[in-house]
């Protein structure tokens, strides 16, 4: 399997929670690795336009609202197969239907307050990374 490169987001609710360590670990322990990170406060042209894809669905305004409520930790995660190990990781969107062990199963509380973004493919994942963080930002090992 290639090595990838994928964006990971701890969501604000996460963040409040006190858990970026808990799931960080997770990404190791499956053989991630961190190769940038850095933790911000979205503002709304941030959070929009990194959620470009869903401007016109009737969840825009909450998502945007949720991504702005406080600070996230955006990071490059880099592995075998980094893009659909995190996804596997993190677990379905909607915590109700989330596997047991995974990220959103143990951290989510609702559709909206999920706990983690994940890039869903391998040009998602490029436009995203490029999205937060510059080249030199990022630290291959
Ligand atoms: P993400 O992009 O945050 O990793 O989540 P995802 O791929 O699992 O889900 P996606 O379809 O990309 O949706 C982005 C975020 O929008 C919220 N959402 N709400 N109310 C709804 O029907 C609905 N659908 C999506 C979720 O918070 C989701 O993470
Ligand atoms: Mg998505």
């Amino acid at each position: 399997m290639a090595v990838e490169r994928t964006l990971s987001i701890i969501k604000p609710d996460a963040v409040a929670k006190n858990v970026i360590g808990e799931i960080q670990s997770r990404f190791e322990k499956a053989g991630l690795q961190i190769v940038a990170a850095k933790m911000i406060k979205l503002d709304d042209e941030k959070a929009g336009g990194f959620y470009a894809e869903h401007s016109e669905r009737g969840f825009f305004k909450d998502l945007v609202g949720f991504m702005t409520s406080g600070p996230v930790v955006v990071q490059v995660l880099e592995g075998e197969g980094a893009i659909a190990k995190n996804r596997d990781l993190m677990g379905a969107t909607n915590p109700k239907e989330a596997a047991p062990g995974t990220i959103r199963a143990d951290f989510a509380e609702s559709i909206d307050a999920n706990a983690a973004h994940g890039s869903d493919s391998a040009e998602s994942a490029a436009r995203e990374i490029a999205y937060f963080f510059a080249a030199d930002e990022i630290c291959s090992r």
